[in-house]
């Protein structure tokens, strides 16, 4: 099939997932076409089924808001004409969708249109009325739809009010870069990196620091953790809240044992160092670094929001706790680290789980089938 796929090409889940998901396409020999406004910053191999097409925007000072969603729109139908595809996968309802039906229009092609729901955009966008009817008309305007987890499917259909039929197709990572190959050896030059005892617990969580990722409550959480075993708190990104998370830091005297380690490109190093993955969300639809994290070997603990109990399972594969109750949360760690076997056992757990639920194998072979319905390729 030849495919078009338009996703945020920034630093984010979504843009990962659109990313890998064109990659494993072109290896099964699709004919995969990113159609973003930028190269996507995991796209670093080349292949000759992979085709970037960049669209251009334009800032011209005449135009207050640069046009983004009409000149992707636009690329995107120059694409479709020019390489007869016979279907375009749009992560985001809004705008991408919404690009991808005008961009229907103005290509006059029967091409079909999936579309993939990640979050943001239903748990945060769909509260905002201004809004509600362009989501809608993305999701309606899609032949096919799917989402992240159920619980953003079951979302979707209580805050945008459609009944448009939704799939979920979970997230998947890639397993032979993120596998507990050379756990050990990579850990220990970490620590050594990062003046860290060989002895110490690791704790660690990863995102964008925006409001919603409750690093707060982490930052609670470790704070007890610390008084009761040697541990410290690797924190990875940046974003709106890393000066407030830096002031609670201090407020708590742990500045010597948490290391805000800012963006950095080699993640998987941090997620093999750590014993521990939080992410204590408010809202989160999958939450794809815990998955990462989890295939590197570090057992997770995650809060009761959207589908992080769908990737964790309770008491089985790590520990979900109520959304900020972090005291909880460090009563979960704190057991976990000073029981051995324990903390062995769910490991053990943890990793067949996600190797047979989370499979890339199988995901990408969802998509393919969805694919194939639609073009009718099968
Ligand atoms: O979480 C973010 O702030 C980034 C956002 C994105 O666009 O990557 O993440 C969303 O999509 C990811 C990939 O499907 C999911 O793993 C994240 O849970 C989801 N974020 C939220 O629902 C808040």
């Amino acid at each position: 099939m030849k495919i078009g796929i338009t996703c945020y090409p920034s630093v984010g889940g979504s843009g990962i997932i659109a990313t890998e998901l064109g990659i494993q396409l072109a290896e099964k020999g699709h004919e995969v076409h990113f159609i973003t406004s930028n190269v996507p910053f995991r796209l670093n191999a080349s292949h000759p089924n992979i085709h970037i097409h960049q669209t251009d925007i334009n800032d011209y000072s005449v135009f207050k808001y640069p046009p983004y969603d009409i000149t992707l729109a636009s690329k995107i139908s120059e694409v479709i004409t020019e390489y007869d595809l016979d279907l375009i996968h749009m992560h985001y309802a809004v705008p991408h969708a919404v690009c991808g039906i005008l961009a229907r229009q103005m290509s006059g092609r029967d091409v079909r249109i999936v579309t993939t729901l990640h979050g943001t955009d239903i748990t945060v966008l769909g509260h905002d009325m201004s809004l509600v009817n362009a989501i809608r008309f993305g999701i309606e305007g899609s032949d096919a739809v799917t989402a992240v987890s159920d619980s953003l499917t079951r979302e979707t259909h209580e805050l945008i009010k459609t009944d448009k039929s939704i799939d979920t197709i979970y997230n998947f990572v890639e397993e032979s870069y993120f596998n507990m190959k050379d756990r050990e050896t990579i850990r220990l030059r970490m620590k050594e990196r990062y003046g860290i005892s060989e002895g110490t617990k690791v704790l660690m969580h990863t995102s964008n620091f925006r409001k919603i990722k409750r690093i707060d409550d982490i930052v609670r959480a470790f704070s007890i953790v610390q008084k009761n075993l040697d541990s410290v708190l690797v924190l990875i990104g940046d974003g709106p809240e890393t000066n407030s998370v830096k002031q609670l830091v201090k407020e708590l005297g742990i500045e010597d044992s948490v290391i805000l380690a800012g963006q950095q490109s080699d993640v998987k190093s941090f997620y093999m160092m750590s014993d521990i993955f939080l992410l204590l969300s408010q809202k989160e639809s999958f939450g794809l670094a815990l998955l990462e994290a989890m295939h590197c070997g570090s057992v997770p603990i995650g809060s009761a929001a959207g589908g992080i109990s769908e990737v964790i399972k309770d008491g089985e594969t790590g520990y979900i706790v109520d959304v900020g109750d972090y005291t909880a949360a460090a009563e979960n760690i704190i057991e976990l680290l000073t029981d051995g076997p324990l903390y062995k056992t769910i490991q053990q757990q943890m990793l067949q789980d996600i190797n047979i639920r989370f499979h890339s194998d199988v995901i990408v072979r969802e998509y393919e089938a969805l694919y194939q319905k639609l073009v009718g390729d099968t």
